[in-house]
């Protein structure tokens, strides 16, 4: 059995002290320490988890994801649409329920029998963490490999190899009340998506970054400028919260701001709350919401009868606003960029995306290489 605070100290060692997860019963212990000793952000799923471990690692830290098999199943889209794409590699541990020969529950079986394979094929380099201290040393040489190679590299973590690790009294942030924005709009006329990004793009503030989601809006932003400050999600979808979520937390000093879609927001709802939660000091998360999922076709997606706004304050959001015209969203947007904090703003927009919209010839991998010059530089 590993001794769980002589292996924490090992992690913390080799600088892997910001985590993100899931609980697991087997990773109790770990999740104790991390708790305990270091960072460590509660996720609403194991793929909000992965995402969030990545924005960490994006913003210079080792982001580490801790994750029960069964929700390994959870994280296969970030795992291998935004660490695998962008060359983003993490740490993770995922427990191994339903060992082949071991007694579990029936739930467990399948993944207890696909859970090595599924890394293997989703390129994730991996190692059972071995429950004798004297060969860590040696796995996490086998770790920094990996890393070093831009492959994600996973311990699968079997039963009882922590030893007991109590959970220290938590002080809990007191909840910030939520607070409503409202601006007075003399043109509240819908927008195209393209004019919001145009109020975006002209902030003068070179402390600002921007996250993009997947489909026309980072295509869209990209069209309007290509800047260092940019990133361009693809695939991953509904991730760009939790991405910036987690570049926010360790870089507390930029202004991050988070260009959403609908569809995006629906499909990862929990991250509302995991970030205003964790109250960030520096992150504007903007919801372009069109109704529908442009970027596949216009089919429709069911925010038509959500109050994306009154979700956000319910979820313990800083401040909550919902604008429609130009003007509403430049004066949102100079109001955080002057006080910060974490604000989610609800803006409708027009439909319409442009016929044809060009593809970033920038590799998303040399995106996530020059945005993490751009942070260092
Ligand atoms: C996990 C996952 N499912 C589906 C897709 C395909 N997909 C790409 S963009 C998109 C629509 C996104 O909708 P929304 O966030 O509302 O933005 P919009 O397209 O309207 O700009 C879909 C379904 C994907 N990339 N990833």
């Amino acid at each position: 059995m590993l001794d769980t605070q002589v292996f924490g100290h090992l992690l913390n060692e080799a600088k892997f002290n910001f985590f993100s997860g899931v609980p697991c019963s087997f990773l109790k212990p770990l999740i104790n320490y991390a708790i305990n000793e270091c960072e460590y952000v509660a996720a609403a799923n194991e793929g909000d988890a992965v995402a969030i471990a990545t924005g960490a690692t994006l913003g210079g830290r080792r982001g580490v994801a801790l994750m029960q098999n069964s929700g390994l199943t959870n994280a296969t889209s970030p795992l291998t649409s935004l660490n695998y794409t962008f060359k983003i590699p993490i740490l993770g541990f995922v427990s191994l329920r339903g060992e082949p020969g071991l007694k579990d529950e029936p739930q467990h079986e399948l993944m207890g029998q696909i859970t090595e394979k599924m890394l293997s094929l989703m390129e994730v380099d991996w190692v059972y963490l071995s429950s004798d201290i004297k060969e860590i040393p040696n796995q996490l040489k086998i770790v920094e490999a990996s890393l070093e190679r831009e492959r994600s590299f996973f311990f699968v973590v079997k039963k009882d190899t922590f030893s007991s690790q109590p959970l220290n009294e938590i002080n809990n942030p007191l909840p910030i009340e939520p607070k409503e924005i409202t601006i007075p709009e003399t043109n509240p006329i819908l927008q195209k998506r393209r004019d919001v990004l145009q109020s975006i793009v002209d902030i003068k503030n070179d402390q600002t970054v921007v996250l993009a989601t997947t489909g026309h809006t980072g295509r869209e932003l990209y069209e309007v400028s290509d800047r260092t400050n940019h990133l361009y999600m693809v695939g991953s979808m509904g991730c760009i919260s939790s991405l910036g979520l987690g570049l926010s937390l360790v870089q507390p000093h930029k202004k991050v701001i988070v260009i959403d879609g609908d569809g995006s927001l629906l499909m990862r709802m929990g991250s509302l709350a995991t970030a205003a939660n964790y109250q960030p000091k520096n992150l504007l998360h903007l919801i372009l919401d069109n109704g529908i999922h442009a970027s596949t076709g216009g089919q429709k997606t069911v925010s038509n009868i959500m109050d994306v706004k009154a979700i956000a304050k319910a979820c313990g959001t800083q401040r909550v606003a919902h604008v429609v015209g130009k003007k509403g969203v430049q004066q949102i947007v100079d109001q955080w960029m002057e006080v910060g904090g974490h604000w989610c703003v609800h803006i409708p927009i027009s439909p319409e995306s442009p016929k044809s919209l060009s593809r970033p010839s920038i590799r998303p991998h040399e995106v996530a290489k020059r945005f993490r010059e751009h942070l260092s530089g």
